[in-house]
């Protein structure tokens, strides 16, 4: 295992690479969507930006650092010494429409393990970390999902927008999660679902398919606050880069997602 002051060197490196990244976000203008997979996958040229600015400043903080990324296809080695799993904007969706809420996610990973992760909320001026073994935090501050049943808590529901042969069953989920629970919100950031679970603020967040950047460091944050993150079917997340369904939440919550939503 790596020394505590070495991941707590690379936990800051990511902190301030996120920070410097977050301006690219917050200055934005003229906002150009292009599609990618289909209509509701777009990138603009700041996922790009920003993904370039974060390779160049973990590079110089960790020379030889291999990246995993969601833009330019920089798919490498997931079994790297030091791999960096980077969603650049998190909810390009909303950054595109304005919505003011996407997210800058970035894991740390050696050898398979994730060690570290940082997600900065630019707009609201929030930064969740997590160490292995370490806890999670917001801002500084330690923070613990909630241990609540799934009845007394929101579900944040993803809509898996780039596979529409997964809308039938998105939404049937999503009217079960509603009966479950409180109620639901669809808020257009995986990354910051899995962080408002972490927080406490959510009881669960599932959604049907997403990619490594869009969980990688949230799993990370949820595990280390007490929560569980598993494909929605309750068994293991994959890690090797293909798309999975997901599924986090409290203990209790957890369980009752399982006996009383899932499909
Ligand atoms: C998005 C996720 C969102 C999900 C979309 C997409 P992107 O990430 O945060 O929850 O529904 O399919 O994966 O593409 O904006 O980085």
């Amino acid at each position: 295992m790596m020394e505590k002051s070495e991941l707590e060197r690379i936990l800051a490196a990511i902190v301030a690479a996120e920070k410097e990244a977050a301006e690219l976000v917050l200055h934005a203008h003229g906002i150009l969507a292009e599609c990618k997979s289909g209509h509701r996958d777009v990138v603009t040229e700041y996922d790009r930006r920003v993904q370039e600015l974060l390779i160049r400043r973990l590079s110089e903080a960790c020379p030889g650092a291999r990246f995993f990324c969601e833009e330019n296809d920089r798919h490498d080695d997931l079994q790297a010494e030091h791999l960096f799993i980077i969603d650049p904007i998190d909810g390009t969706m909303n950054f595109v429409r304005r919505m003011n809420h996407s997210c800058i996610s970035v894991a740390y990973q050696s050898r398979g393990e994730l060690l570290a992760a940082a997600v900065c909320n630019p707009y609201v001026d929030e930064l969740f970390t997590a160490l292995k073994g370490g806890g999670a935090f917001l801002n500084g501050r330690p923070i613990q999902v909630d241990p609540a049943p799934l009845s007394e808590t929101i579900v944040c529901c993803g809509t898996a927008p780039y596979n529409e042969a997964l809308t039938g069953r998105t939404f049937a989920l999503m009217e079960r999660a509603y009966r479950a629970s409180l109620d639901i919100r669809r808020q257009g950031s995986a990354e910051l679902d899995l962080c408002s679970v972490a927080a406490g603020r959510a009881g669960a967040y599932c959604e049907l398919s997403i990619s490594l950047w869009d969980y990688a460091a949230g799993y990370l944050i949820v595990t280390e606050a007490g929560g569980l993150c598993t494909r929605e079917d309750g068994s293991p997340l994959p890690f090797d880069g293909s798309k999975t369904s997901v599924l986090a939440s409290g203990p209790q919550a957890w369980a009752d997602f399982r006996e009383q939503v899932s499909l």
